[in-house]
Formats: C-alpha cells, sequence, structure tokens
C-alpha cells in the first residue's frame, strides 16, 4: 500500500502527492514512515523562498516565476504560507483565476496553507513538503510567505535561495529592515516598478543593503526591478536565481546548506521528544509543587531544576 504511494509520488501523481502532504500536515500515524522514506531522497528540488509585506506582489510574482519555469519544461511545487494570498482565497478574484489557471498545469503543483499553529510546525511541514516534492522529482519548490515575522526568518532557513520583494512606496525598506528581511535577502525585487520613485527605491535600498556584511568571497545580493502584473522582468529574476544557485555551489555552499538544515530539523525532533517525555504529569505536578517552596524561600532554583534534570535522568 504505503510501497505503492511511494511509486505513485516518484511518478509526480499529483493526488498522492496530496495525500503525502495531507498525511505529514496531520502528524498522522503514516507521516512518520512517509518522512523517513521522503527524507532520503533529498537534495535535487532547488527551494526559493520569495517574502515580503502583504501586498508587494509576491503572489503575483510567484505566478510569473511560476510561467516562466513552465515554459522551461520543469516541474514546480509551490507552498504558499500567506493568509492573504490568492492560493488561500484572500485576495482579488482575478489573481485568484490566475493562480488556479497555473495550478492545474501538469508541471505544476499548489499547496496553500494558513499560517496556524505553531510556528515549529509550520516550518516542519514546510521543508518536508520540500522533501515530496524533491522526491517526486520536481526541479523547484516555491514558498511565499508574508514578511512580518519569525516564521519567515525561519523558512529563509530552509531555502536556497531567498528572495526579498518591495514596493516603491516610502518606507517599505525601512519597514522591510525592521522586519530583518534586508538580512535575509539574497536577492531583492523591486515590483511594481511601473510606479513613481522606483528608481529613487532601488537607489535607497542599495544604501542600506551596502551596510549588509560582505567580503571578497561572499555574494552581493542584486535589486532587480519587475511589473510582475505585466511579466515583465521575470527574465532578469530567473537568471539571478540561476546566479546565486551557481555561486552557492561553486563554493559548496549548497550541500553544506542541505546539511545545516538536516541537522537543525534531526535536532529539534530530538528535542520535541525529549520534551514530551520529560513533562509528565508527575514532573508538572512536582514543578508547581517546588515554586511554592521557591516562593516560600525554602528551596532554591537551581536545587529545583537540578531535581527534575536527574529524576529524567535517573529513569532513562
Ligand atoms: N501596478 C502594479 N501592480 C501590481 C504589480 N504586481 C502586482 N500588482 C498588484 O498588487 C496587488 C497585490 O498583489 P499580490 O501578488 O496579491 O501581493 P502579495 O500580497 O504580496 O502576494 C494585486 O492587485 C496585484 O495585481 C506590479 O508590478 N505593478
Ligand atoms: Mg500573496
Amino acid at each position: 500500500m504505503i510501497n505503492n504511494l511511494f511509486t505513485k509520488i516518484a511518478e509526480k501523481d499529483k493526488r498522492s502527492i496530496a495525500r503525502a502532504l495531507t498525511e505529514i500536515e496531520n502528524n498522522s500515524k503514516l507521516s512518520e514512515k512517509i518522512i523517513d522514506e521522503i527524507s532520503s531522497s533529498f537534495g535535487k528540488s532547488y527551494r526559493i523562498g520569495i517574502t515580503g509585506p502583504p501586498g508587494a506582489g509576491k503572489s503575483t510574482l510567484t505566478n510569473a516565476l511560476l510561467k516562466k519555469l513552465v515554459e522551461m519544461n520543469y516541474y514546480v511545487g509551490v507552498i504558499a504560507v500567506d493568509p492573504t494570498s490568492p492560493f488561500t482565497g484572500g485576495a482579488l478574484l482575478g489573481d485568484r483565476i490566475r493562480m488556479s489557471e497555473i495550478g492545474t498545469h501538469p508541471n505544476v503543483f499548489i499547496r496553500s496553507m494558513a499560517s496556524r499553529g505553531s510556528l515549529g510546525g509550520l516550518t516542519k511541514f514546510a521543508s518536508e513538503a520540500g522533501d515530496v516534492f524533491d522526491y517526486a522529482g520536481f526541479d523547484f519548490t516555491i514558498y511565499e510567505t508574508v514578511g512580518v515575522g519569525q516564521s519567515e526568518l525561519d523558512i529563509a532557513n530552509n531555502v536556497d535561495t531567498t528572495v526579498v520583494v518591495l514596493v516603491p512606496e516610502s518606507g517599505d525598506s525601512i519597514q522591510a529592515m525592521k522586519a530583518g528581511l534586508m538580512e535575509i535577502g539574497d536577492i531583492f525585487v523591486m515590483n511594481k516598478a511601473d510606479r513613481a520613485g522606483a528608481d529613487q527605491a532601488v537607489a535607497s535600498l542599495q544604501f542600506i543593503l551596502s551596510f549588509r556584511e560582505h567580503n571578497e568571497n561572499s555574494w552581493l545580493p542584486p535589486i532587480i526591478k519587475t511589473i510582475a502584473s505585466e511579466y515583465k522582468g521575470i527574465d532578469d529574476l530567473y537568471n539571478k536565481i540561476l546566479e546565486h544557485k551557481n555561486f552557492l555551489l561553486k563554493n559548496n555552499l549548497l550541500e553544506l546548506k542541505r546539511k545545516q538544515r538536516f541537522k537543525t530539523r534531526i535536532k529539534e525532533l530530538i528535542s520535541n521528544q525529549l520534551k514530551k517525555e520529560l513533562w509528565t504529569l508527575e514532573r508538572n505536578n512536582l514543578l508547581d509543587e517546588n515554586i511554592n517552596l521557591i516562593f516560600e524561600k525554602k528551596l532554591k532554583l537551581s536545587t529545583v531544576v537540578n531535581q527534575l534534570v536527574n529524576s529524567f535522568r535517573n529513569n532513562n
């Protein structure tokens, strides 16, 4: 049964891919088996993160990039983690129709996620979904995320190239700087270049980026002007993504990044497992009692910590 599922995924069967993603998302009984199988083949699918403020044009850009990749006969998986995304039904009808059009193309698989639940769960799902696309033999995985919080930084750690999308509105770059987007971008896109002030916005972004730490060996993030709604600048974006990929390959950074991601994931899984085992009802009760004793100055904090750690160790 499950072997049949893997065969089907490897044949890029959309229903089987969807099924695997659902099992993983629901943390079902099968999910562990699926993850074990698919994570053994990681490496082929190139992961692109597209992030930026709401309304910057991330979905429009994703759509345009999808069109370009499909024209080149690539297979692409998309994970959209954006409550306002057309993928999740939050935006204008026109966008939604455009998106679902490309979504029915045989080379494209789109999965949307509302950013509910824990951040850890979100990034776990995002990276495992990437593994499913990888297993299916997809060439690219695109993640669309709203760049406003920690989850985006986590997702940036889980992709190979991070594209930060901004628009020529006053203060947009400053906002992005505050949100930490300046640090994570490998490529910056000034979208809506049809609007006034695009060149000034690029210049001020360039100025801000010049403060980013770099040396002669580091990648200098380019800024690209696009009009995503008119499919303009998309070739540039595509070429810069490939350039960044080649840069990573040339410097042996791609494999390093992937190994690092894998290590972080395994560590997280172990921490979660240990946490579950540690915080039994018994130890939770013990902690409650001891907190009172700390308040009454009858116990030291470090004593309580050591006691709990030791009780865990002795039981294992
Ligand atoms: N003028 C202009 N509008 C654009 C451009 N790209 C996207 N839009 C529009 O901006 C709005 C928000 O785009 P969307 O892709 O949903 O942004 P997201 O929230 O970042 O995903 C939509 O109405 C798009 O049609 C562009 O390059 N120029
Ligand atoms: Mg969107």
